[in-house]
């Protein structure tokens, strides 16, 4: 199988990337820091093909795809797993760039390479979607605002997306997972600020980047008449805050 994974240079992509290879599947790496992927490609050998892309930039995304080499051209499994938080500040206090480029990573480019792509499997009449959402784009939190309302985008595209592939043989997948340690996560969201993003992860059992690419590897080896249209998972430590008041 081919997957195409972006925002394979760290966390849950790189796991992912990992498994796949080991399982002997190929991997289209994609993300903006090649030497990470290159380094990667040294490991893992020919299965895995690094590819530079930025997926914020739409417009470069349609020649990357049909540049692939002929090997690596049908893509079977698309993961839209580039993504990032930046700040924890409320609205009020956000920076105005910090929400463009979140809309412009997590929202226009999953689109645009999901434009460039999608038409290839309905073609074939056969591939799988999944992309990464995360709880934030349900559970509303203090300081999510634009980052939880990109995922809630995430969200209703893959509902919406099975819903046009009625009759195809296309699965949609969004994968919503919670609190996860061990990524890059939490050191993007904090701007580089390390100590803040280790205290999110203080005094309790969370996920992993492992454990997230272990549920990608069983979507992707998961039977292919099975659609799971939805999956929420989060560490047992973790769960609704419920609603608040804010007393006089
Ligand atoms: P990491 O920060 O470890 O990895 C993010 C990956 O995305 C990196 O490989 C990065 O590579 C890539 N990336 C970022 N911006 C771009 C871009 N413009 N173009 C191409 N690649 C890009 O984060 P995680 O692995 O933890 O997160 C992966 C996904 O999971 C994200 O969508 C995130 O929102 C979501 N998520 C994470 C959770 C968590 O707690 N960790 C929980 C729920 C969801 P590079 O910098 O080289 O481009
Ligand atoms: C990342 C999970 O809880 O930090 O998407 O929003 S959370």
């Amino acid at each position: 199988m081919n997957v195409l994974i972006t925002g394979a240079s760290a966390g849950f992509g790189k796991a992912l990337a990992e498994k796949l290879v080991a399982k002997g599947h190929c991997v289209i790496g994609c993300a903006r820091r090649l030497e990470k992927l290159e380094a990667m490609a040294n490991e893992l050998g020919e299965l895995f093909l690094p590819v530079q892309m930025d997926v914020s930039d739409t417009a470069s995304l349609p020649k990357i795809i049909a540049d692939l080499p002929a090997n690596f051209a049908q893509i079977d499994v698309l993961v839209n797993n580039a993504g990032l938080a930046l700040g924890t500040e409320p609205a009020q206090n956000a920076k105005f760039d910090d929400w463009m480029q979140m809309v412009d990573t997590n929202v226009k480019g999953l689109m645009a390479l999901t434009h460039a792509i999608l038409p290839t499997m309905v073609q074939r009449n056969s591939g799988y979607i999944i992309n990464v959402g995360s709880i934030a784009g349900s559970w509303p939190y203090y300081g999510g605002n634009v980052y939880g309302a990109t995922k809630a985008f995430v969200k209703q595209f893959s509902l919406n997306l099975r819903a046009d592939l009625l009759g195809t043989q296309v699965r949609v997948t969004n994968l919503e997972p919670g609190n996860v340690a061990g990524t890059e996560f939490s050191n993007v969201r904090y701007h580089g600020d390390d100590e803040k993003a280790a205290k999110v992860y203080d005094g309790f059992k969370t996920m992993s980047g492992e454990d997230i690419g272990d549920i990608l590897l069983w979507l992707i080896e998961s039977p292919t008449h099975i659609n799971v249209n939805r999956l929420e998972v989060m560490p047992v430590a973790q769960t609704y805050n419920g609603l608040t008041i804010a007393k006089d």
